[in-house]
This record gives C-alpha cells, sequence and structure tokens, in this order.
C-alpha cells in the first residue's frame, strides 16, 4: 500500500504467532481466532482448529501479555457434536466472543457447518471449559456474526451476514431471550462494481463500544480472476441505534501483504474474529487468521480508527 495512506493496524514483530506447528495434538491448521480478556487479564483465544479430514473445532489458547507464551488445551475445547447437533456436521468455525455483564457469562458465537450450508450457533460459558450449547439462531446461508454485550432497549442484539438473492450483506437481529430472534434489518450492504467490497461483506470483530458508537471492523471480498483478496474496513453505528449507520470509510485500511498472508490454504486472506481492549480503554491487539493457516496479532487503538473514520468516513449515501 502506498506510503500516504495512513497505517491504522501494526503487525507484530513476533507474527505467526501461532500455527499447527504449536498445537500440543496433531491438527491441519490454526487460523481466525476469537478472542477475549478474562477478568484477571489474560488473553484468550478460541481459535478456529481444522484437522485432517477438513473439519473445524475451536480450541483455547491463553497467554498472559497476548503476544507470546501461550498454554494451549491439551485436547479440542469445544468439538462439533454431531452425533446430538446435525447443525455441526462438517464442524465448528469462526467464534466471536462477546463478554455479557447481565448474564456474568461469555457469549460464542459460531458458524455451524452441515449440509444446509454454513448457519450461525450460539454457546455461553462462564471458564471456557464447559459450554451451554444453545443451539443455531440463525438459519443456514448465514455466518460472521457476534452478540453486543447488553440490551438495546429491552432487546438483545446480534449482527450477521445472511446471503441472500441480492448479495451479502450485514444485517442485525434482535431478541428477548437469545433464542427467537427478529425485527431483521440491513445495517451495512456491500458495494457494487469495482469496490473493494463489492457483493461481499462481513462481520470481522464483535463491535467495539466507543462513546462515539459502535465501532465496526468488517471484512469485504474482492473477487478477482486469480481468486479472492480479504481486506479490512471500517464502519461506525450510533450507540442506541446500532442499525443505523452513522460512518462508513471508502477505502480499506488492512489487507493482505506479508507472506503469511499471502500464502497458505487460502492465500490473501486477513481474517479477524476477536480484539482486546487494553487497560488504558484505547489500545486494541486485533488476532488474525493469515491465509487460513495462521494466527496473527495487529496493534491499533480506537481513537486511532475514530480519527480515520471522521477524517475519511461518510455517511451511507441512502442514508
Ligand atoms: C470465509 C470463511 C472464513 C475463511 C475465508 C477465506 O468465507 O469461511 O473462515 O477464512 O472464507 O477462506
Amino acid at each position: 500500500m502506498s506510503e500516504h495512506y495512513p497505517t491504522l493496524f501494526h503487525r507484530h514483530r513476533g507474527n505467526p504467532l501461532l500455527t499447527a506447528a504449536d498445537w500440543p495434538y496433531p491438527i491441519h491448521t490454526v487460523f481466525n481466532p476469537g478472542a477475549t480478556r478474562l477478568a484477571d487479564g489474560t488473553t484468550l483465544l478460541l481459535c478456529r482448529v481444522e484437522d485432517r479430514r477438513g473439519h473445524s473445532h475451536l480450541c483455547a489458547a491463553r497467554s498472559a501479555n497476548g503476544v507470546n507464551g501461550w498454554q494451549i488445551d491439551a485436547q479440542p475445547t469445544m468439538p462439533a457434536e454431531p452425533e446430538q447437533r446435525p447443525e455441526e456436521l462438517w464442524g465448528i468455525e469462526d467464534p466471536r466472543i462477546t463478554y455479557v455483564p447481565e448474564l456474568g457469562r461469555y457469549a460464542v458465537v459460531y458458524t455451524s457447518y452441515a449440509r444446509g450450508g454454513p448457519g450461525v450457533s450460539l454457546a455461553l460459558t462462564e471458564d471456557f471449559q464447559t459450554f451451554e450449547r444453545v443451539g443455531v439462531v440463525m438459519q443456514p446461508e448465514d455466518k460472521d456474526a457476534a452478540l453486543l454485550p447488553h440490551r438495546i432497549g429491552d432487546s438483545w442484539a446480534l449482527i450477521h451476514r445472511p446471503v441472500g438473492p441480492s448479495g451479502a450483506h450485514i444485517w442485525i437481529s434482535y431478541s428477548s431471550d437469545l433464542r427467537h430472534w427478529g425485527s431483521h434489518k440491513v445495517i451495512l450492504e456491500a458495494r457494487r462494481g469495482a469496490w473493494w467490497d463489492a457483493n461481499k461483506i462481513g462481520l470481522s470483530t464483535p463491535l467495539i463500544e466507543t462513546p462515539e458508537g459502535w465501532l465496526m471492523i468488517y471484512h469485504g471480498v474482492r473477487q478477482t480472476p486469480a481468486g479472492c483478496l480479504y481486506r479490512l474496513g471500517l464502519a461506525l453505528f450510533d450507540l442506541e441505534t446500532p442499525e443505523h449507520c452513522l460512518l462508513r470509510g471508502d477505502t480499506w485500511v488492512f489487507g493482505p501483504e506479508e507472506p503469511y498472508e499471502r500464502t497458505g490454504d487460502v492465500g490473501n486472506v486477513t481474517f479477524p474474529c476477536g480484539v482486546t481492549v487494553g487497560d488504558d480503554g484505547d489500545s486494541l491487539n486485533m488476532y488474525y487468521g493469515g491465509a487460513d493457516s495462521c494466527v496473527a496479532l495487529a496493534t491499533s487503538s480506537i481513537h486511532t480508527l475514530l480519527d480515520w473514520l471522521h477524517a475519511y468516513g461518510r455517511p451511507p449515501l441512502d442514508s
């Protein structure tokens, strides 16, 4: 990317942080981790691990500083349960974690994959050891979902990305009990034509709550004759009415550049599912999959991303 674009994210020099070689049991690849900080400050990554069948499960890695010294669970933390849950026949993928103070638990929203296509499932956990599996909350074809950490008015809110005849856009849905969802609305549309985020976009990390609004990091997929390019953009949504987009950037702000992002099982993919906020309330650690083959880290800060949106973003044209 040329010098005159501001650099919003800085790759950690220790990248990639985790690869299959770090795993305590045989796996094929590890990528697309969800992330959170536990009460004691420990960073927990819930990684998507793919085995040699081609099926994924989730496995936790914990680190005191979020960078190194990862303690990886000796076995799958959240295996797929295809016997009890047919929607998990081909595995579970791409978790997004939200701590929900009202429940005193973490919500893990993930893709469950089976014959019907990818759908969105929800599980609740206190400790990332035992999980209450709520089950499918959005039927196929849907993915790239995360829960907001508290109710909006009386309702829980879920961001997700169903695929319809008009393309793959980002939606919000509401629920009073986390099980039954409705009041569905499109909140961010994939653009059309030659844009970097034409036709297919999806939520990357869970929304980040800031005094100025809900900050969204989303991915845009550019289809090229040589394959897809997965890059990231920014948008800001109203705090009280999160379906209302205040600002959206026109250009992507992070994309595949390094060898571990360019080359792998699926090259040219940077795919974050988790972000953690530092003790200062501003610094960000964004954890992402590189080329569907490793876990990497890029850092930024909330104020840097908001400043950029104010400088370069604009309200969506049709609002
Ligand atoms: C998306 C998801 C991600 C994956 C990406 C690139 O549709 O399946 O898990 O990283 O494609 O393969």
